[in-house]
């Protein structure tokens, strides 16, 4: 489907049903320990929390991830070259696209790809109007399944694809590799990567990351619960889950929980879900890389990383890979 909107901007909607969001939630919740996606984080409450977290002094990523971007913006650039499509997974608050988009020269067109069709929207007109003659062609999707491309109107040199703010870190191994393998396909052989991944580091940065004074991080994972209730026509009591975020140094990953405070059951339409006190349900994780793991974790895809910046306490690092076609097991 494909509609245009009062700027005349072309949205292609392959958005997931409201059956595909029941039907993962209640898969999540029957397990023995209780899951959600963390994709369903990003309704419009969702996605304005997470632009408030992306703003707190304890959330470190965007500003080091933004500072690595305009530091070495000209290296970037010089690696991506002329005429490329650039294709962003998740369309974020555009802050780094901004950048990409001031010194990508000969820029063929822009496609932003994201679940939340608010914030896609918002993002896609802002950037049409701040770049007139930039092609720019929203796709409303969830990117970790198969998904077309909308046709363009000039030829391209290369497809990149633009996958900032270490989300790939909220995948489990097994699905970011997919998810590799997805975007290796999408940029096709001799395409690239361009990959904020975030890095190890000492334990108390990323509690405080994840532990706002302000309780912005315990809104935002909270909301899924209200999320369930409104669109899924659920009655969890909010107040009786408490936010709970720890790293897990085993498996180099800050976990995301909510816990139930007490005995109690909730209902999804027709079904009971009944909870224990301490009991929680996991809503996130959240890996944390060395480079060589991240390396290698890309070269089962068939990427290969040409360049690394990173800032200078080696928190974070901007990545450009390289679709070599050769995959490694
Ligand atoms: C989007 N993603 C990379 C964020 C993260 O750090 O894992 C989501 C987030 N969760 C809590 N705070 C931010």
């Amino acid at each position: 489907m494909s509609f245009r909107n009062a700027k005349q901007i072309r949205l292609h909607d392959l958005k997931p049903s409201p059956d595909h969001f029941r039907a993962e939630v209640l898969s999540g919740l029957r397990k023995w320990q209780k899951e959600l996606p963390c994709k369903y984080f990003y309704d419009e409450r969702g996605s304005y929390l997470f632009e408030c977290i992306c703003n707190l002094d304890e959330y470190y990523i965007p500003r080091t991830e933004t500072a690595i971007m305009k530091a070495y913006i000209e290296e970037i650039a010089e690696a991506l070259g002329p005429n490329v499509l650039l294709i962003e997974y998740g369309s974020g608050n555009s802050t780094k696209t901004r950048i990409l988009l001031d010194h990508l020269r000969e820029l063929a067109a822009y496609v932003p790809i994201d679940i939340s069709r608010e914030q896609l929207l918002h993002v896609a007109n802002e950037l049409a109007s701040a770049y007139s003659g930039l092609e720019v062609l929203p796709v409303c999707a969830d990117y970790t399944s198969a998904l077309k491309l909308p046709v363009l109107r000039r030829p391209t040199r290369r497809r990149v694809v633009y996958f900032a703010g270490s989300t790939i870190g909220n995948f489990e191994p097994g699905p970011a590799k997919q998810l590799l393998e997805c975007i290796a396909g999408v940029c096709g052989p001799g395409g690239g990567l361009l990959i904020g991944v975030d890095l190890k580091k000492d334990p108390s940065v990323l509690h405080r990351a994840y532990n706002d004074r302000q309780g912005v991080t315990a809104a935002f994972n909270l909301n899924l619960l209200e999320r369930m209730n409104c669109e899924l026509r659920g009655d969890f009591q909010v107040d009786s889950f408490e936010h709970y975020a720890f790293y897990n140094p085993r498996d180099g990953r800050v976990e995301m929980h909510l816990v139930s405070l007490r005995d109690q059951t909730a209902q999804l339409d027709d079904v009971t879900i009944p909870f224990v006190k301490g009991e929680s349900i996991w809503t996130e994780s959240s890996y944390k890389f060395n480079l060589d793991e991240f390396q290698q974790m890309a070269a089962t895809a068939g990427f290969e990383v040409e360049h690394i910046w990173m800032d200078e306490q080696q928190w974070f690092s901007v990545m450009y890979l390289v679709n070599r076609g050769e995959t490694t097991s």
